[in-house]
């Protein structure tokens, strides 16, 4: 019987989970590339390439499923495609099944097997409704009112704050009304999360997919003031509807058959757009990983228990620290984590878990000047830039939480060079520890 293994790929929008699954399948389908050059290509350090034991994969078109298909075709053509971009943002659910057949380890078993490696993408705006689970209306608008009062947030919500005085306690529920508040709300939210905030909820406002218009997300948080007007009650049906008719049914759905699960944290991006963002974006994971145990009780038992077995920490976009740093992306993360997980409860479980620091598609180049004092630099074409060139992109901060006063990384969203990826067709996309990740998710399944 074929083996089955899904693997969750999970992050916050922009986290880099559309481009981790192109470019894994990417790799996988091209691995005999690489079988004479052992300990390089993408998958350098995944044991069954190594070994010898990886024969060939293949995207099965599973006609099972009422799911989408993960548009593997497009995000690879949009990168190896005449001018080289980076995949768009995910609209909606989707899903890709991998078969890999392999040689048994055993060397009396000669007949090859098969195995078949399920990856789901969604979109990041969907993930930071979790937490919602576990809230009450009346607690969630009070913790989304009380964000919106925070930093740079306040400017933005203005218009939704003026709007919402001008509601009288006496205010009744209607559909309109519920509308307009949702249009400014969301128009808040789009401005936060272009900023690079994830606590935008509902996540589903910004990324509605077949909800568009539906009126289950004309919902909004409300001041206490309003409690117990039509407005209140009316909205806090809403809030459960949400809950019970959304958030749940894609959690059930997607979350809770994970056998392996990857956490993509965009931890870098977070360091350039500084304090605020990275504080938000740490308590938000912390929120999301404690909701990934919602109706199980104790501990993270979803994370540990049932089902999913392994789970790893990643550091996306590590091609934009220069090669002697990016040993210390994986210590940060280390830090971070223990502060997430301040209880203990993960790593006092008998789970695997392990924290790696990747690049899924690497659009760097490592460099070091010419000149003395001789340091690495990366080479690569940042946002923005009409030619590739060498930058310094400074250090990572080793601490966490960073010392803000003495941050000097420079996050330059680099762009794939046409030239770096025209081999990608047949020989995968650079990638640094890509074959590491598949090794701690699956490696052990190919005995
Ligand atoms: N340099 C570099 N940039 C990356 C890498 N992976 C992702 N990125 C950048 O991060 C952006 C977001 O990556 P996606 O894979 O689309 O992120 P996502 O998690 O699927 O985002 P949503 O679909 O919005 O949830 C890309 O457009 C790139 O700019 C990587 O390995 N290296
Ligand atoms: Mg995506």
């Amino acid at each position: 019987m074929t083996k089955k293994i899904s693997i969750g790929v999970t992050g916050f929008s922009r986290s880099g989970k559309t481009v981790f699954i192109g470019s894994l399948i990417q790799a996988l389908l091209t691995s005999d590339a690489w079988s004479e050059r052992k300990g390089q290509g993408p998958l350098a350090r995944f044991s069954p390439v190594e070994r010898g034991q990886f024969i060939s994969a293949q995207v099965k078109s599973d006609l099972n499923t009422d799911l989408p298909q993960f548009p593997f075709r497009k995000v690879r053509e949009s990168l190896v495609g005449s001018s080289s971009k980076w995949p768009t943002a995910t609209e909606g659910i989707s899903r890709i099944v991998v078969e890999v057949e392999f040689s048994p380890r055993k060397s009396f078993i000669k007949r090859p097997r098969k195995m078949q490696i399920e990856l789901i993408d969604f979109p990041g705006e969907w993930l930071i409704d979790l937490p919602m689970l576990d809230l009450s209306y009346e607690e969630w608008s009070r913790n989304m009112l009380a964000a919106a009062e925070c930093g740079a947030r306040k400017e933005w919500v203005l218009k939704y704050f003026d709007h919402v005085d001008a509601i009288g306690i006496g205010a009744a529920f209607d559909e309109e009304v519920a509308e307009d508040l949702a249009d400014l709300w969301r128009e808040y939210l789009q401005v936060s999360i272009d900023s690079g905030y994830v606590l935008n909820q509902p996540g589903r406002l910004l990324r509605p997919d077949a909800l568009r218009n539906s009126p289950i997300l004309r919902l909004v948080p409300l001041p206490e003031r309003l409690a117990g007007s039509g407005l209140w009650v009316g909205m806090e049906a809403r809030f459960k509807d949400y809950k019970s008719k959304v958030i749940k049914p894609f959690y059930k759905k997607h979350f809770s058959k994970i056998d392996r699960q990857i956490v993509l944290i965009d931890l870098l991006r977070a360091i350039q757009l500084g304090e605020p963002v990275f504080n938000e974006m740490t308590e938000s994971l912390s929120e999301t990983l404690k909701s990934f145990n919602y109706g199980k009780g104790g501990g993270l038992s979803w994370l540990v228990g049932g089902a999913t077995s392994h789970v790893l920490f990643a550091a996306t976009k590590c091609d934009h620290v220069t090669r002697g740093d990016r040993a210390n992306i994986e210590q940060t993360m280390r830090r971070m984590l223990s502060h997430l997980d301040d209880q203990n409860e993960l790593r006092a479980s008998s789970l695997k878990h392990e924290v790696m620091a990747i690049s899924s598609i690497k659009v760097t180049e490592d460099r070091k000047t010419t000149k003395p004092p001789v340091r690495e630099v990366l080479f690569g074409l940042p946002k923005g830039a009409a030619q590739p060139n060498q930058y310094d992109p400074g250090g990572v901060p080793l601490d966490f939480p960073p010392h803000w006063g003495e941050v000097d990384f420079e996050f330059y969203e680099f762009q794939p060079m046409h030239e770096l990826m025209t081999d990608a067709l047949y020989e995968g996309f650079p990638a640094i520890n890509l074959g590491r990740v598949l090794e701690f998710l699956i490696g052990d399944d190919f005995a």
